[in-house]
């Protein structure tokens, strides 16, 4: 029998987990003597510490819970599916009822021609997929020179050892050996960092024109897919300029090279639109999701291919999958929870509701005195923290100090909001109510008053 439960005293807690738990992201010595907040249970938008603390969860646990905790639906239909059949592969010419019916759903929701299905048992491992894909894809069509993936600085697809690749992150890169060869990247459309004194509308043209310098320099032969997120959402929010995506959308298409939207955090409802792809007007050929697609409830991700490339990945044994892929438990939850997202209407009610009301009392944030932008894309959104809002300067001390702050008084004040650096996120559970609402940004605004103070008396309010 497990002794360890809910009951122990926090203390006790953290210290078995210091003791054995190896945390990801996470420098575990400083967590060790600090201790790591146990989360004992969570309803709706809420999450409960084992201190009986209730904490608004603006960030749908890892962005995933769009549907929010505690649907009784999700839990049965698990135990059903565990009773009848918990586990079969998708291997040797076998299938099961939960990966039928969930491959027609994404096929029936995805846009355009995306219609075949590979299961994986999440993000990450999906866009594993994706680099494999693309390249035998190539292979087949008799072109196996054009194996480079390009990708974008500050992107996040994953960290296994493929989608870390992918993604643009620094300091992912500085350890373990990555990226692995032919995965380029260049630079994010991210004007409020690095847009200097470029209007937004041109420097997203810039920014995306870079696709195209990559593509000459390295030989349109060579180069086989771009990989993006339609908003970057790890990378802090970033919701690129209006000019950005039909830009590299023309420059795909001119090249002929296969266009991959990491929907991870994007899909489902998160920006109003099923997809990110609708919100931002691009046609991908692949998409990658996971997340939201069960509500975190069950892992489990997908790689959404359209017909061509699935009919061509058709003539050959693919020699890829995992033990996972369509497992039937996760497939089983991940089909009942976009049930409710449909026939409750959440992607209507981010659109037409939560969204408009999130996004009206959150760009009024951009008043407050460390605020340089407030931005937001359905319910995802992002506040740039500044000591000089006109010429949107960066902190003078280490980057992220501020954010880190700010994000320790909002833990004090029961929201969870993440920092990127020195921005600041929110992806609430995509279900929050317009009361809700109030109270997160409520809570927000007082965490930023109390960061103000704070750092004003630290001597931190500096431009560097
Ligand atoms: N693509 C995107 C766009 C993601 O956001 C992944 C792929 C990888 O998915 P899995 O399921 O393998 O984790 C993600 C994951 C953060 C954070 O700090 C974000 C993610 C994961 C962990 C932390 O914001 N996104």
């Amino acid at each position: 029998m497990n002794m360890i439960t809910n009951h122990l005293p926090t203390a006790e807690l953290q210290a078995l987990d210091a003791a054995h738990h190896m945390h990801p992201f996470t420098e575990n010595e400083g967590l060790a003597k600090k201790g790591a907040r146990v989360i004992t249970r969570a309803k709706g938008v809420w999450i409960t510490d084992s201190e009986g603390h209730d904490i608004l969860d603006g960030m749908a646990g890892l962005w995933c819970v769009a549907i929010g905790y505690g649907r009784e639906e999700l839990a049965e239909v698990a135990a059903r599916q565990m009773r009848e059949l918990p586990f079969y592969n998708t291997f040797f010419q076998t299938t099961h009822v939960p990966a039928i019916a969930l491959a027609n759903k994404l096929a029936e929701l995805a846009p355009g021609d995306l219609n075949h299905v590979f299961f994986a048992g999440g993000g990450s491992e999906a866009n594993d997929t994706n680099i494999r894909m693309v390249r035998h894809y190539w292979a087949l069509k008799g072109q196996p020179e054009r194996n480079i993936l390009i990708s974008r600085k500050n992107a996040y697809h994953g960290s296994t050892v493929g989608s870390g690749s992918l993604g643009g992150m620094s300091g992912m890169h500085a350890q373990g050996g990555m990226p692995i060869p032919d995965i380029h990247h260049i630079n994010q459309p991210n004007w409020y960092a690095e847009g200097g004194d470029m209007d937004p509308g041109a420097f997203g043209l810039a920014r995306a024109r870079e696709l195209e310098e990559a593509i000459e320099r390295h030989g349109p032969d060579r180069v086989g897919a771009f990989i993006a997120e339609p908003i970057q959402g790890a990378g802090g929010v970033i919701i690129p300029p209006a000019t950005y995506w039909p830009e590299i959308q023309r420059i795909c298409d001119k090249y002929g090279i296969l266009l991959i939207a990491d929907e991870v955090i994007c899909g489902f409802g998160r920006t109003g639109n099923w997809f990110g792809s609708q919100t931002l007007g691009i046609k991908p050929h692949i998409m990658t999701v996971a997340k939201g697609l069960s509500s975190g409830y069950a892992p489990i991700g997908a790689s959404i291919v359209c017909d061509e490339v699935a009919q061509t990945i058709a003539r050959d044994e693919f020699n890829h999958g995992y033990t996972y892929s369509g497992h039937p438990v996760a497939a089983a939850v991940a089909l009942e929870n976009l049930r409710i997202i449909e026939e409750e209407g959440i992607v209507a009610h981010v659109r037409d509701v939560a969204g408009p009301y999130l996004k009206q009392k959150w760009e009024a944030l951009a008043e407050h005195p460390l605020v340089g932008e407030a931005s937001i894309s359905g319910l995802m959104g992002s506040i740039a923290l500044t000591p000089d809002k006109a010429s949107r300067a960066k902190f003078a001390g280490e980057e992220g100090t501020v954010g880190y702050i700010c994000r320790e008084r909002c833990f004090a004040n029961n929201l969870v909001m993440r920092h990127v650096g020195d921005r600041m996120i929110i992806a609430p559970p995509l279900v929050i109510t317009p009361a809700e609402i109030d109270t997160l940004v409520e809570r927000a605004r007082k965490s930023l008053d109390e960061t103000l103070e704070k750092i004003t008396a630290e001597g931190l309010l500096t431009a560097a």
